[in-house]
């Protein structure tokens, strides 16, 4: 049987327990047949942590299986203590001078209990901050063998790994689905040590030169005065950056794309953006970029649903992860590398390979599959893991150095520099989630934090007392050997060379590489930003840059502000389109995808079998119905996942409708939503559920209706044989044609527009 499939069963069935899953959201309303919860009276084994997930895999400071060890210091047994492991008899009082007298000054349980809750946050990521990760497994192909002496990337090694993904601008309690850059940042715990592939989703960057990096974020961030917006680059500051400091305007209209609001961390593309230099066995170098692909396809959502999605699930990227690999969809990413002749010139078909912000087409040089990223267990502690973890581009491997990309160069000093002020010291290394898998053996010694307990007495070379020990190793005894590539010879100066200067036919070249609607997307997400800028000279001065890419861009995005469009003010660039950045096309797979299936009460047997088919089809199905509990009795019961109240069309890749849940007239009266009756003639569809269809029909999501559905979708305001919308005879041949519809991701044809 399909592993994915037993997994999705497994997933519902966990969906189905109280507390066990998403809650259905109605409180105080216990299903008849749970038992009441009590508060147990002696203490018994604790819950397991789910199969899903497990803590790093323990070695210590100095690489060493720590086992017994680590057991004898983690929180577990059954009575309480305090951090000395003396037993407790109480935490729930402070010691008083009676019941109602005053608290005693010699209260050190009160004390320490407080003192440690004062300082459980650590500072928050400058950017990065919100983030969500999941360990993982990379199994090598062997095909980067022959350009790269990288352990890891010889045939058939398998590395453990961690991945964290992010958002960039926004602090740590921001939403998810906001307009901004993804960070996709790999930990790959190899045997020659610490490897970190510290990508975006986007393959391009803002700036060419680090000492940029300051002013590019201090623009993307809340203005200081009153720190608003959160997470958004829809404001001033941000814009009057961009559109004085051109080289932006790459990175810029990548994120005014779709890919600024990605469905699913699961359906991103990574990019190392630099240039990297890998070199082989025998000390030849190869220049190149690292790409990951995922194998679910590359995916957005739609600005209005992303929109929605900040309120309804602020954590709908966070918990699609996390719900995705408990569920045993495992998402996958191929690692892939575009490979050029290490020239002098540093550069590719004319391109500059040492300006991150330029890309190379695919269709110049192909992205070559290298190996295959798993992710297939969660973090068991968000804090200790996905918190702690830190990554740093400087973290290399034998077989891959860097490149004098200017850029990267400033990124080498400042992720260590971020780490000694986040995790408080320079011992972040021996965190658990951050130990090498490798052994150390450094002459690093004390600090803040120390938790190694180091033997001999001389860590210092060279020496005779600890017999010469620690000996250094050659390239040949896989040490780390910068490759001895020549350095161009020059004066000091602070400039960038002439190849920087072009600011526009890369963004020219994207922007042609679009289909109609992801066009649309583009000159709407303009519309929107510029549009939320309160200063004029702002947005003609954007316009001008939106010029120099194309006029039609620009005109579309004039027209919205109400402004006249400028004339480009450079050539514009003869550039050939890259078919391989438009996310429009294909057919893609739809393990995890969640299918709403709303009913009223209709044809329970339907829906049963509708469920079943979704979750033999590696999908999650989420019953929708009036009010949580269960429907219909026996064996036939169903286990309602989300009821009218906590339903919204956001959460749904499509939806289907068993037919037209009506008000439900006296049997059900919703408390928090006041509709008045429908107007004379119309069908009078719970108003919560013609907004449930009516955003999905808006978002281009497949829907499917069964059992005099039809009326539903009239009073949806769905017009009757619209573009992937599917009237059939029962719910299964409903979710076939839905199915194919959704392999597509939306249903493309709802979203012609005049200029589409
Ligand atoms: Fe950075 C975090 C990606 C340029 C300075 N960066 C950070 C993270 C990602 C990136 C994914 C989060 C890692 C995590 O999950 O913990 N950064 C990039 C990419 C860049 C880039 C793809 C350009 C190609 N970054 C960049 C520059 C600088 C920094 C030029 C500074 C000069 N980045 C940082 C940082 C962070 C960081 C301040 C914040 C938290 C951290 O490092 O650990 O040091």
């Amino acid at each position: 049987a399909n592993p994915l499939k037993r997994a999705a069963h497994k997933v519902a069935e966990s969906l189905q327990g109280e507390g066990g899953g998403p809650p259905d959201g109605i409180p105080g309303r216990p299903s008849p047949e749970s038992p009441p919860v009590a508060q147990p009276t002696e203490p018994r084994e604790p819950l397991p942590p789910k199969p899903d997930q497990s803590g790093p895999d323990t070695v210590s400071p100095t690489g060493q299986p720590t086992g017994a060890d680590q057991a004898r210091v983690a929180q577990s047994g059954a009575y309480l203590t305090d951090a000395q492991g003396t037993r407790l008899y109480d935490t729930d009082h402070s010691l008083k001078a009676g019941p109602r007298g005053p608290v005693l000054l010699q209260d050190h349980h009160l004390r320490e209990k407080v003192m440690h809750f004062d300082h459980e946050r650590i500072p928050e990521r400058v950017v990065h901050a919100r983030g969500a990760g999941a360990h993982g497994v990379f199994q090598s192909y062997g095909t980067a063998a022959s350009v790269t002496k990288a352990g890891f990337l010889a045939a058939d090694v398998e590395t453990p790994v961690f991945t964290r993904f992010s958002t960039v601008v926004g602090s740590r309690g921001s939403s998810d689905t906001v307009r901004d850059t993804r960070g996709f940042a790999t930990k790959f715990y190899t045997s020659e040590g610490v490897f970190d592939l510290v990508g975006n989703n986007i393959p391009v960057f803002f700036i060419q030169d680090a000492i940029k990096f300051p002013d590019v974020v201090h623009a993307a961030k809340p203005h200081p005065d009153r720190e608003i917006p959160q997470a958004q680059s829809a404001h001033d500051s941000f814009w009057d950056f961009v559109s004085l400091h051109t080289e932006a305007t790459h990175h810029t209209i990548f994120f005014m794309g779709d890919r600024g609001i990605p469905r699913s961390y699961r359906m991103m593309e990574g990019f190392g953006v630099h240039t990297f230099r890998l070199v082989n066995a025998e000390g030849a170098t190869t220049l190149v970029k690292f790409h990951w692909k995922p194998k679910l396809g590359v995916h957005s959502l739609v600005w209005d649903e992303a929109q929605l999605t900040n309120g309804v699930d602020p954590d709908f990227h966070r918990r699609d992860l996390a719900d995705a690999i408990e569920a045993g969809a495992y998402p996958q990413w191929e690692l892939g590398i575009q490979t050029f002749p290490d020239n002098p010139e540093q550069t590719f078909e004319g391109i500059d390979l040492l300006d991150p912000t330029n890309l190379v087409p695919e269709e110049l040089a192909p992205v070559q599959p290298v190996g295959l990223l798993t992710l297939d267990r969660n973090p068991s502690n968000y804090f200790a893991e996905t918190e702690q973890i830190a990554f740093h581009v400087g973290h290399l491997v034998p077989g891959i150095d860097v490149t004098d990309d200017p850029l990267l160069a400033g990124r080498l000093f400042s992720y260590l520099d971020t780490q000694l002020t986040r995790l408080g010291g320079p011992n972040f290394p021996q965190l658990p989630i951050n130990r090498p898998q490798a052994p150390v053996n450094d002459m690093l010694r004390d600090g803040m934090h120390q938790t190694a307990v180091h033997r001999g007495v001389a860590p210092y070379r060279p020496n005779s007392l600890d017999g010469g020990c620690p000996f250094t190793a050659g390239a040949d005894m896989s040490a780390f050997v910068e490759a001895p590539v020549r350095v161009p010879e020059g004066r000091k100066v602070r400039e960038a060379p002439e190849s920087f200067a072009d600011h526009f036919s890369q963004p020219r070249r994207f922007w042609l590489s679009m289909s109609p609607v992801e066009r649309e997307h583009i000159i709407g997400a303009y519309t929107f930003e510029l549009a939320k800028c309160y200063e004029q000279a702002i947005r003609e001065r954007t316009l001008q840059v939106l010029a120099n890419i194309d006029p039609e861009l620009c005109a579309g995005v004039a027209e919205g502000l109400g402004l006249p469009a400028p004339a480009p003010t450079v050539p514009l660039a003869d550039v050939e389109p890259s078919p391989a950045l438009s996310q429009v096309g294909g057919t893609w797979p739809l393990d995890g995808r969640v299918v709403g299936i709303v009913t009223g009460g209709a044809d329970l047997e339907g829906v049963g079998a509708v469920r079943e088919a979704v979750l033999n089809a590696g999908m999650v199905p989420l019953v929708v119905a009036p009010t949580g509990g269960t429907l219909g009795s026996g064996d036939a019961a169903l286990t309602v996942q989300r009821s009218y109240v906590t339903a919204r069309s956001v959460e749904f890749d499509a939806v289907l409708l068993a037919g037209a849940p009506d008000m439900g007239g006296d049997a059900y009266t919703p408390r928090d939503y006041k509709a008045g009756p429908a107007p004379a003639g119309q069908a009078t569809i719970d108003p919560r559920v013609s907004l449930l269809v009516s955003e999905a029909f808006r978002h281009g999501k497949a829907i499917g209706v069964w059992a005099g559905g039809e009326t539903a979708l009239e009073a949806s305001g769905v017009p009757a044989g619209s573009a992937g919308v599917v009237v059939a005879e029962s719910g299964t041949a409903a979710l076939e044609q839905v199915t194919q519809l959704m392999g597509s991701h939306r249903v493309w044809e709802r979203f012609t527009t005049p200029r589409g």
